[in-house]
C-alpha cells in the first residue's frame, strides 16, 4: 500500500488529486506505525524546513522515517521532502535534517556575480538534466523515473523555493539524478540512489510533464531501480550554462463574484467597474461602481469551466480573485473553497487564491485568523495565496511602528515587526513562496509645478514622448477594497514593505489599465521591478500578444531615489518581469495563451511548451 506523509502544512491535496487522476490508491500517515506498514511512501513537502522537521520528530514521525528509508523501501520526497534528506538548511540552522544524504541545503542568491540580479524565491519552469540512467542496455535511449531522454523534447517542470542544494560534483554525483540551473547557480533538483528519489520541484503542479514522473514512480513494483551510469561529467554539469532554464510564466485570471441572481461568475471590469454600461441615463463612475446606476454584474462565464479551459490551453499558473471579499466573508461556507477543490482535482498547474485572506470571524464568533483561512483554502487545494487590503495596512503597521521620517519600509527596524499580520504568520508556516501580495494602485496625477509629498516622491514618474501621457506627471498611490479606498501609502512602500514582512511574489495590477486592452503599464512595473527582489507579476491592460513580448523586454531600470537609501547596490542591470497575468482577452477570446506563448517563442524567449 502506498501512504502519503501529510505532516500538517501546505498543499498536499493536489498531490492527492495527481495520485488519484493517475489511478493509484494511497493512505495517508495517522500514526507513526503507518510508516512501518507501507510499501512505499511519498512524502510532500509545502513549507519551510524548520516547521516541517520540528512537525515530524514532533509527531514522532522522523525516526520511523529514517529506519524506513534504510528498509529499502521506496521512499519519494517533494521539495521539503528532499531538502529534508540533506543534513540540515540554512534555512532552520539549529534544526537538523534526517542525515541520508551529504550536504547542507543553502540559499539562492539574488546577487549574481555578473552584478545581474534575480528574483529568490525562484519561482516558475525551469529544465531538469538527466546526468546520469541505468547500465542496463535495453534503456541505452530512456531514462527512467518518467524524464524524457536527452535526446527527446526539453521538459519544464514547476519549481517554487529559496533554498536549494548547490550541486556539488564530489558529494552529490552519486545522488543526483538531474540538476538545474538558475541564474548561474546550478542545484540538484532531483536525486536518486536506491530506493530513495525524491524532486525539488512539484511533479504533481508541473503539467503532463510531471505527472508522467509521478506515473513512473507509482507504477515501479516493489523493487527501485538503481541509476548508477552517469551519461555527463559532473564537473561539466556544475558549470553554468550562459543562461538559464526559467521560462516567462503566463497566469490566466479569474476574478469571481455573485451575480445579481447569486450564482458565482467571472467577470470583468474596466478600471475595477465589473457592471454593464448603461446608454441611459448616462453614468460617470470613477472606479468600482456599486451599483447605483449601472448594469448587471458582467458575466463572462463559470469559474471551474473556464480554468479548466485555460489549464489545457497551456496556462503555467491560474489566479483566482473573490473580488467582494470586502464583505464580510466567513470562513464558514465560503464558496471560493469547494470551487478551489473542483479546480484543483482536474488542474495541475499552480492554483493562487486571492480575496479575503485575513483575519476574520465566523457567524458563531468563532475568530479565524489569517492564518486559519489560508490553512483551508492550502488544504483545498491553492498553491498560494494572495493577500491584497490587509497587505496595506499592515506595511501601514509597519511603517508607524518603524518611527517618524522613515517612509522607507526596508529601512524600518526588525523591531518594527510585530509577527502577527498574515503575511508573516503565513510565511512562517508555508515559505515567503506561498505569500502573493495583490496590489490595486491608481496613478494620482500631478498638477503643473506640484510636487508629490515627500514620502511619495520616489514614486513620482513623467509620462513617456510619444505617449499619450507626454507631459504629464504622476505618482502611484495605493487602494484597499478593490479600489473603493485610497491610502496615504505608495506602491513602492507597499512592494518594499510587504518584501519585509515575508510576501514570495508581487502581483501587480493597474486600476487605470484594467481592461482597458492598452497594454500594461510598464512604467509602473519597472518601478515596483527595481523596488523588490522577489518576483513580480505584470498585470492589467493586455491586449495582444506583442503587449507580452513588450512586457518581458528586458530594460535598464531607474536607480529608485530612496530617501535614506544608502545600500550602495548602484543601479540595477536591465531587467525585466518574470510573469505577466491577462483576464479580458482571454474570456473574451481576443487571443488565446498558445498564440500568446507563439509570439514570445518568435521574439526569443523561453517557454513552457506543453499543452496538455
Ligand atoms: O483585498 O485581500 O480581499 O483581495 C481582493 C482581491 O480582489 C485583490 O487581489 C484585488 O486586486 C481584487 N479585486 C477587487 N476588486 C476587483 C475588481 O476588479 N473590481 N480585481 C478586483 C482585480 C485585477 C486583475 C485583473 C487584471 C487583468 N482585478 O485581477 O484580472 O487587471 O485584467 P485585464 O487583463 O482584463 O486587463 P483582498
Amino acid at each position: 500500500m502506498l501512504y502519503l506523509l501529510d505532516y500538517g502544512a501546505g498543499n498536499v491535496q493536489s498531490l492527492a488529486n495527481s495520485i488519484k487522476k493517475l489511478g493509484f490508491d494511497f493512505k495517508w500517515v495517522k500514526h507513526p506505525d503507518d510508516i512501518n506498514t507501507a510499501d512505499k511512501l511519498l512524502f510532500p513537502g509545502v513549507g519551510a524546513f524548520g516547521p516541517a522537521m520540528e512537525s515530524l520528530r514532533r509527531q514522532g514521525y522522523a525516526e520511523p522515517l529514517k529506519e524506513y528509508i534504510a528498509s529499502g523501501k521506496p521512499y519519494m520526497g517533494i521539495c521539503i521532502g528532499m531538502q529534508a534528506l540533506f543534513e540540515g538548511s540554512l534555512e532552520a540552522p539549529n534544526v537538523p535534517g534526517l542525515g541520508v544524504v551529504p550536504g547542507t541545503v543553502g540559499k539562492f542568491s539574488s546577487e549574481e556575480a555578473s552584478g545581474a540580479r534575480k528574483s529568490v524565491p525562484q519561482m516558475g519552469w525551469n529544465v531538469a538534466k538527466v546526468i546520469k540512467t541505468t547500465d542496463g542496455e535495453h534503456d541505452e535511449n530512456s531514462v527512467e523515473y518518467g524524464f524524457p531522454s536527452p535526446e527527446q523534447a526539453v521538459a519544464h517542470y514547476y519549481f517554487v523555493h529559496s533554498y536549494r542544494v548547490a550541486f556539488d560534483p564530489e558529494k552529490h554525483a552519486s545522488w543526483a539524478l538531474t540538476t538545474t540551473q538558475y541564474g548561474s547557480e546550478v542545484f540538484v533538483s532531483s536525486i536518486q540512489k536506491g530506493n530513495v528519489f525524491a524532486t525539488q520541484f512539484h511533479p504533481e503542479k508541473s503539467g503532463r510533464a510531471g505527472l508522467e514522473v509521478l506515473r513512473a514512480w507509482l507504477s515501479r513494483d516493489g523493487q527501485s531501480v538503481g541509476l548508477t551510469r552517469l551519461i555527463a561529467d559532473p564537473h561539466e554539469v556544475a558549470k553554468p550554462a550562459g543562461s538559464d532554464g526559467l521560462t516567462k510564466r503566463i497566469v490566466a485570471c479569474l476574478d469571481v463574484r455573485s451575480n445579481d441572481d447569486g450564482d458565482l461568475v467571472v467577470t470583468k471590469g474596466e478600471s475595477y467597474d465589473v457592471r454593464e454600461k448603461q446608454e441611459s441615463p448616462k453614468v460617470v463612475t470613477a472606479g468600482p461602481s456599486s451599483g447605483g446606476n449601472s448594469g448587471q454584474v458582467r458575466n463572462l462565464g463559470k469559474p471551474v469551466e473556464l480554468a479548466q479551459r485555460y489549464y489545457l490551453e497551456g496556462a503555467d499558473e491560474v489566479t483566482f480573485l473573490n473580488i467582494t471579499s470586502f464583505r464580510s466573508c466567513p470562513l464558514k461556507d465560503q464558496p471560493m473553497l469547494s470551487l478551489l477543490e473542483l479546480a484543483a482535482a482536474t488542474i495541475f498547474v499552480p492554483l493562487t487564491i486571492g480575496g479575503g485572506i485575513k483575519d476574520t470571524v465566523d457567524p458563531d464568533g468563532t475568530p479565524r485568523p489569517a492564518k486559519e483561512v489560508a490553512d483551508a483554502y492550502f488544504r483545498a487545494g491553492a498553491d498560494k495565496v494572495s493577500i491584497g487590503s490587509e497587505a496595506v495596512y499592515a506595511v501601514e503597521e509597519l511603517l508607524s511602528r518603524a518611527g517618524e521620517g522613515i517612509y522607507d519600509p526596508k529601512r524600518a527596524p526588525d523591531s518594527a515587526l510585530s509577527g502577527a499580520t498574515g503575511i508573516e504568520t503565513i510565511s512562517k508556516g508555508y515559505g515567503a513562496q506561498a505569500v502573493v501580495v495583490s496590489i490595486d494602485p491608481r496613478r494620482v496625477y500631478l498638477a503643473e509645478g506640484e510636487s508629490a509629498p515627500e514620502a511619495h516622491a520616489p514614486c513620482v514618474v513623467e509620462g513617456l514622448k510619444g505617449s499619450e501621457d507626454e507631459g504629464k506627471r504622476w505618482w502611484y498611490r495605493c487602494t484597499v477594497k478593490g479600489g473603493r479606498e485610497e491610502r496615504d501609502i505608495d506602491v513602492v512602500q507597499l512592494a518594499r514593505g510587504v518584501e519585509k514582512l515575508g510576501a514570495g511574489e508581487v502581483l501587480l495590477n493597474s486600476i487605470d489599465r484594467d481592461g482597458s486592452n492598452k497594454g500594461f503599464d510598464r512604467q509602473l512595473i519597472d518601478l515596483v521591478r527595481s523596488s523588490v527582489n522577489i518576483p513580480v507579476i505584470a498585470s492589467s491592460g493586455a491586449g495582444n500578444p506583442t503587449h507580452f513580448t513588450d512586457i518581458f523586454e528586458p530594460k535598464p531600470l531607474k536607480p529608485l531615489n530612496l530617501v535614506n537609501d544608502d545600500d550602495g547596490a548602484g543601479p540595477p542591470p536591465p531587467s525585466s518581469v518574470e510573469a505577466a497575468l491577462a483576464a479580458g482577452i482571454f474570456h473574451r477570446k481576443e487571443c488565446t495563451i498558445q498564440e500568446v506563448k507563439d509570439e514570445l517563442l518568435r521574439k526569443g524567449f523561453k517557454i513552457r511548451s506543453e499543452v496538455v
